[in-house]
């Protein structure tokens, strides 16, 4: 970036430090008016809500310019070591009611748009959330750059921009249809792109060898074609601390090199198509969770967006004449998943390519810089690409992945003399199906530190997955578990249980969420739950007006509400709590059960699946047509709902999870890397019904027996049943519940008398069921009775409630942040 020669400038304003607005009303409508008249261009009386949001924004965004500004001065100047947290997703909700509460202005906000005449909530509710992530990982990054500007660490956050987010989920008689995200559309006032700061990222062509000066061999990439990557710079502020992060993502451009050959050949229209292809490049984040597509484009983007940010952090960063013999000292690059795993062989390449270092310099510095979090268990999930792929794209990365490689083998086989098998094992190129590189080895490898996300999960990922790794470098594995802001999801997402607990220990619980200990003695205070419960009754009110508004669905009253959103995915076991509430449909209508036994609830699903994966597709429509059915039998006397609004993101949970009175965490054990969901609903005061998988297991830990509802089979329990032969249908035959459940699926009952609709979802649960939702069904259907039995008891229900919140102050992401910090970053927050 061409910052031109130094400037001395004369004027008091330009050498004054920048200055927001006026932090009052006054200041606040003069600015808001100023932005509408000058940004949008419009008159208050002729502005549209759309209009007034985008100015409502700029506004709160020069509130926090200067601080912003300051952050970045304040940091290059104390040339402190920066968390580099390179992601492929943030997943991160809307930024206007994030950006009020870390600056302090929702008072005057509100005030002031008030004197304008407008309404604060009405402008909020027209941001559309950017929707850059899939789930529960890219969510987790936007809850760790949100705790580490809340705790003055300096971080750079680098990803994607991606023009289109996760899809939007509509439903069209029940089935899932994907509509494409145009989160760009109405106007992006957070960012600020910086197309004179563009970075070119190369791909393809060949590499050749040649003798520097010294006689030394050198290797030299001679790509094919490149495209521009232009930053985004979005503010990720602290909460009332005056600190601005930086998350930075990457937009695909297409260079002049691009087209020029074609251009000069005169296909103009062939050239302009050609822009196009380059700028696909950041077009769409692949909506697969858990289970990713080896698709080419994939990679590109995984390279594309590795490549921009060693390049900025490099050549923008740093000083000019800084030494990358030290890089370590100024950054650690956190690798979420493999997903930017590519990073590792592009640091070697400038190293040593650009920079002249030899071999065992660059390994030296690269094997520094790197620790690498790991976020699940599934096979299918851990990314290997093809050799003929990734040497076609990245051809001196696959020569760089060999030599590291190579030296991989020889340490194993030096440690390990004469144990062959294990060198094969432990090799960072597979051969079967087809020769492959193992992210995961290679992050591994290359990594200081390799982190899982719970306490089981890490355990596992040592036991089963890296075996072989945790043996040789024990030191190198350690536990992380996950964590969820504080800020978003109880201050902003529940501001009755906020104000309640504030008033009660103090606000000092947002930043230091341990301090929610000091309710405990308030689960005995009978005055306390009744306010309790009057916020829980309250956030109950403000979702039906939601789900009315936003799917026209009728929320009834008083019933227990009974959540299960996350993506759909089989090992999540959706199928498991629907067989649940088609059990209980049976008992009544069949009438084995009195429907006024029935404890009155409302099942809430949220979920979409990935388009290619069939299984979650039809597992999705089945649990629409029983919505559907259930819902409307009067035989049930309104006494069960099933509810399913399309479309779950982020801004639904911030209404969804505060109102839950019941929290489903379900994975069949060992299956759940950790699970975020279940630590926001717990400390929303919902109780958790779950399997002993993921972070359940602390959750359930820190909360108590008594206030969680475990069942079904824990991990060891798993595997040993997947030793001995599971076989679903014994399940079936020999439990009456579960059969006629099935059976009642299976009649056709929830398709107008289609008995084959579902034959996929129910054959695949009686033939294969992988996730073994049969064999946990019983102990389900139990821990339901328990939780029917303790819901009948308020006061116990909401002690329960109470007690899970005062006990998970632990799953701060503050906390998480403390421990990488401590543990694998070794940075220092600033003053
Ligand atoms: O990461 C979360 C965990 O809490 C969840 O348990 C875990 O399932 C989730 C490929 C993933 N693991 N792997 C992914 C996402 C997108 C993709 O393309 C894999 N997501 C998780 C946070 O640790």
């Amino acid at each position: 970036r061409d910052l031109g020669p130094a400037r001395t400038p004369t004027h008091p304003v330009a050498t004054a430090p920048v200055n927001g607005p006026l932090f009052s009303v006054d200041g606040f409508v003069k600015e808001f008016i100023h932005e509408l008249n000058t940004a949008q261009g419009v008159a208050l009386a002729r502005s549209s809500v759309n209009d007034q949001y985008l100015a409502l924004a700029r506004t709160v965004k020069n509130y926090l310019m200067a601080r912003w500004l300051d952050t970045n001065r304040k940091t290059r100047e104390a040339k402190v070591k920066t968390v580099g947290y390179l992601s492929a997703e943030y997943l991160l909700g809307r930024q206007l009611g994030n950006a009020l509460l870390a600056s302090d202005l929702n008072e005057i906000a509100d005030k002031g748009l008030e004197l304008c005449g407008l309404d604060l909530v009405t402008l909020r509710n027209q941001e559309v959330e950017p929707g850059l992530g899939n789930g529960g990982l890219g969510r987790l990054a936007a809850c760790f750059i949100d705790s580490l500007a809340t705790m003055n660490v300096p971080c750079i956050g680098y990803g994607i921009r991606y023009e289109y987010g996760i899809f939007r989920q509509t439903f069209v008689d029940g089935r899932q249809v994907e509509q494409p995200d145009t989160w760009l559309a109405l106007g992006s006032p957070w960012e600020f792109p910086h197309p004179d700061a563009s970075v070119q990222v190369n791909f393809g062509g060949h590499t050749e060898k040649y003798r520097d000066a010294d006689g030394k061999e050198r290797t030299h990439w001679l790509p094919d074609w490149n495209v521009l990557g232009v930053p985004y710079n979005y503010m990720v502020p602290g909460y009332l601390n005056g600190r601005v992060n930086t998350l930075r993502l990457w937009s695909a451009q297409a260079t002049k090199a691009f087209d020029l050959p074609t251009f000069n050949a005169g296909d103009y229209a062939q050239a302009v198509r050609a822009q196009t292809f380059a700028e696909n490049i950041s077009k769409v984040l692949y909506p697969e969770d858990s289970t990713p597509q080896g698709k080419e484009l994939r990679l590109q983007q995984q390279y594309f967006f590795v490549a921009c940010s060693l390049r900025d952090f490099i050549d923008n960063e740093l000083e000019d004449d800084f030494d990358l013999h030290h890089l370590d000292e100024r950054i650690i690059l956190q690798l979420n998943d493999t997903h930017p795993v590519i990073a590792v062989p592009e640091l070697m390449r400038i190293l040593m390519d650009e920079k002249g270092f030899d071999w065992d310099e660059a390994w030296a510095v690269t094997t520094k810089c790197f620790a690498y979090t790991c976020h699940t268990l599934l096979p299918e999930a851990l990314e290997v690409w093809p050799t003929e792929l990734l040497g076609r794209l990245l051809p001196r990365h696959l020569e760089i992945i060999y030599a590291i490689n190579e030296q991989l083998l020889e340490e194993v086989r030096e440690a390990y003399p004469g144990d062959e098998l294990r060198a094969r094992r432990m090799s960072i190129i597979a051969e079967f199906p087809e020769r492959g590189v193992r992210m995961a080895y290679l992050a591994t490898y290359a990594a200081t530190k390799v982190n899982g996300v719970a306490a089981l999960h890490s355990q596992l990922l040592r036991d089963k997955v890296l075996p072989d790794f945790s043996e040789m470098w024990p030191d190198r594995f350690t536990n992380v578990t996950n964590g969820v802001t504080p800020r978003r999801f109880v201050k902003m997402a529940n501001p009755k249980l906020s104000e309640l607990i504030s008033d009660t220990i103090g606000g000092g619980w947002v930043t230091d969420l341990e301090r929610l200990r000091e309710l405990e003695p308030f689960a005995d205070d009978p005055d306390f739950r009744a306010q309790f419960a009057a916020a829980k009754d309250w956030n109950k009110r403000r979702l039906a007006e939601v789900l009315r508004k936003r799917d026209g669905i009728d929320l009834p009253d008083g019933h227990l509400l009974d959540v299960m959103v996350k993506r759909l995915h089989e090992y999540k076991r959706q199928s498991l709590k629907l067989l649940h509430v088609v059990s209980l449909y049976e008992q009544v209508i069949s009438g084995k059960l009195p429907v006024d036994q029935l404890t009155p609830r409302t099942v809430v699903f949220g979920a979409k699946a990935a388009p290619g994966y069939k299984m979650a597709k039809d597992t999705i429509h089945l649990i629409n047509r029983v919505a559907a059915t259930v819902s409307a039998d009067p035989r049930l006397e309104g006494r069960l709902k099933v509810a399913f609004p399309a479309n779950y993101n982020v801004t639904l949970a911030e209404k969804l999870i505060p109102a839950a009175d019941l929290s489903e965490q379900i994975s069949l054990a060992g299956m759940e890397a950790s699970g975020t969901g279940n630590m926001k609903f717990a400390l929303n005061g919902a109780l958790t019904i779950g399997t002993d998988d993921g972070a359940n297991v602390e959750i359930r830990e820190l909360v108590g027996d008594k206030h969680f509802f475990l069942f079904g089979m824990n991990e060891p329990q798993v595997a040993e049943l997947g030793a001995k032969g599971y076989n679903p249908e014994s399940y079936y035959e020999d439990n009456p519940q579960l059969k006629a459940a099935l059976d009642l699926v299976l009649s056709g009952h929830f398709s107008g008398g289609d008995q084959h609709l579902f034959d996929a979802v129910v054959y695949n649960l009686l033939n294969s069921d992988r996730f073994m939702a049969l064999a946990d069904f019983q102990s389900y259907v139990d821990a339901q009775a328990r939780v029917e039995e303790r819901y009948a008891d308020t006061d116990a229900w909401t002690r329960s409630a109470v007690l899970n919140v005062a006990r998970s102050g632990f799953f701060s992401s503050d906390r998480s942040m403390r421990e990488y910090i401590q543990r694998i970053w070794h940075t220092q927050p600033m003053m």
